[in-house]
């Protein structure tokens, strides 16, 4: 067996670069694509060849099949990576490759079709025990059902569209009365977004932490678990803070958790790299949620902690390659934090593109910077916001904090408003410093400051 002699990668932005950097690792050749306004992206520059594939709308170019493809042939492209975001979970897009005789850098087909049916994803793993929180165990048909659910787990519930996820397609009920309501408004949601109504029923775990856990599995059925990332510093369903270890994790609990991982992994005939998402409550229950079957923006901190690379794992799997790494041979060492860093306003987080005048980047013992921008680009407000992610990595969270906040305190950025002043404010939080947080911290952080008027306008911009 051997590797790929070309990748083309079907993405822009860090993740597309990230890519770049593990093939020129391993001596596979690249092959970048882009939008017509995108010349001066620093993933054309750093890859050996590149194809534009339509216009900066992205269902002209990045979303867009068959450019993407005619793109491979030409280049004699022999894998397409699909990075994260875009065709990244897209089935048809995964099917389309393989009809073309071209290896799609992720899971199989069906792996990824499982991964967008939520309630098949939840029969599949309860049956094989895997804990998944109390509700209906398929589809809810209509209000009747879904009452008596709700009366037997009790209220409040959440009701989720199957082909939903990441937040998407939510509605939480406190009342009976609110039930009937609330499935004709997620029913037509679930249908104009996803194109799928079908829906379902939970208990709804309030004061909830998420957690994942990185998974890699090979041809072979060999399948290993990389510990647990803590993603609970979260707004309106995006990251912006995650770390591994979590702060509050034991060794009997990741011992735990990464058996569930293994377990779902193993009941889904899961391939190549992917994350299982579980919540934990306060009582230290933990339930699964969904399945990632794709690499994910802070998979950047598993690294840093097992000193595995994910990416050329993930395309040496694909290849066909066997695991490079045993279970027993994966050691949490240390501890390390990712800051999504967007270009927002660090207050109200809206999207704030531009040029880019001046910059100076973080460095120095433990820092890592993922990024595509530079001094001298202009941010455009075709694709999403984040423009950097800064990652550390240090003996222990407590150094890992004091190298966050050294780190962005350097980190220049001039002609654009971002959220670092946001994430230092964070890091100096006497709860996150604790570790005493759930996915309610930014919320709360918020509300308690508009109710003090201390006013985080003041607060935050230095
Ligand atoms: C839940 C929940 C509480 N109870 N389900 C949000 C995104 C999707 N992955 C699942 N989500 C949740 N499902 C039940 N039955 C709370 C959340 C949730 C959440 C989960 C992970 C990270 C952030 C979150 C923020 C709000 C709600």
């Amino acid at each position: 067996m051997a590797i790929f002699k070309k990748i083309l990668i079907a993405n822009r932005g860090e993740i597309a670069i990230r890519i770049i950097r593990a093939c020129k690792e391993l001596g596979i050749g690249t092959v970048a694509v882009y939008s017509d306004r995108e010349k001066e992206s620093m993933h054309l520059r750093l890859a050996d060849e590149s194809v534009c594939i339509g216009p900066a709308n992205i269902a002209a170019s990045y979303l867009n099949i068959p450019a993407i493809l005619t793109a491979a042939e030409l280049t004699d492209a022999e894998a397409i990576h699909p990075g994260y975001g875009f065709l990244a979970e897209n089935p048809q897009f995964a099917d389309a490759c393989f009809k073309s005789n071209i290896t799609f850098i992720g899971p199989t087909t069906e792996n990824i079709l499982t991964g967008g049916n939520k309630i098949k994803a939840k029969q599949i793993l309860k049956r094989k025990g895997v804990p998944v929180i109390p509700g209906s165990d398929g589809p809810i048909d209509d209000e009747k059902e879904a009452y008596k659910i709700a009366k037997k787990v009790g209220l409040p519930v959440i009701i989720k569209a199957s082909a939903g996820g990441g937040g998407k397609g939510m509605r939480v009920v406190h009342d009976t009365n609110e039930l009937a309501n609330a499935i004709s408004l997620a029913r037509h949601e679930a249908i104009t977004y996803f194109g799928d109504g079908s829906l379902y029923i939970e208990k709804y775990i309030t004061n909830v932490r998420h957690i994942e856990v990185q998974i890699a599995a090979d041809k072979t059925g060999n399948i290993i678990h990389l510990g647990e990332r803590d993603c609970s510093i979260q707004r309106r369903h995006q990251k912006l803070i995650e770390e591994a270890p979590s702060p509050i994790f034991t060794e009997k609990l990741r011992k735990k958790v990464g058996e569930y991982a293994i377990k779902a992994a193993k009941a889904l005939n899961y391939r190549n790299v992917g994350t299982i998402e579980f919540i934990l409550d306060r009582a230290d229950n933990i339930y699964f949620m969904e399945i990632n079957t794709r690499v994910q923006v802070e998979h950047p901190v598993t690294e840093m902690v097992t000193g595995v690379d994910i990416i050329k794992e993930q395309i040496k799997l694909a290849a066909g390659y066997n695991l490079s790494v045993k279970q027993s041979s994966i050691v949490i060492n240390g501890h390390s934090i990712e800051c999504r860093v967007n270009a927002e306003d660090p207050v109200t987080f809206t999207p704030c593109p531009g040029k880019i005048l001046s910059m100076f980047m973080p460095g120095g013992p433990g820092v890592r910077v993922d990024t595509a921008v530079y001094a001298g680009y202009t941010i455009s407000p075709h694709y999403d916001s984040m423009i950097a992610k800064v990652i550390v990595h240090a003996n222990n969270r407590t150094e890992a904090i004091a190298r966050m906040i050294r780190a962005l305190d350097e980190f220049q950025i001039v002609g654009i408003k971002t959220t670092i002043p946001f994430h230092k404010k964070v890091l100096s939080n006497p709860s996150f410093i604790k570790g005493k947080f759930d996915t309610g911290f930014i919320e709360e952080l918020y509300a308690q400051e508009a109710a003090q008027g201390t006013g985080i306008k003041n607060i935050l911009i230095p």
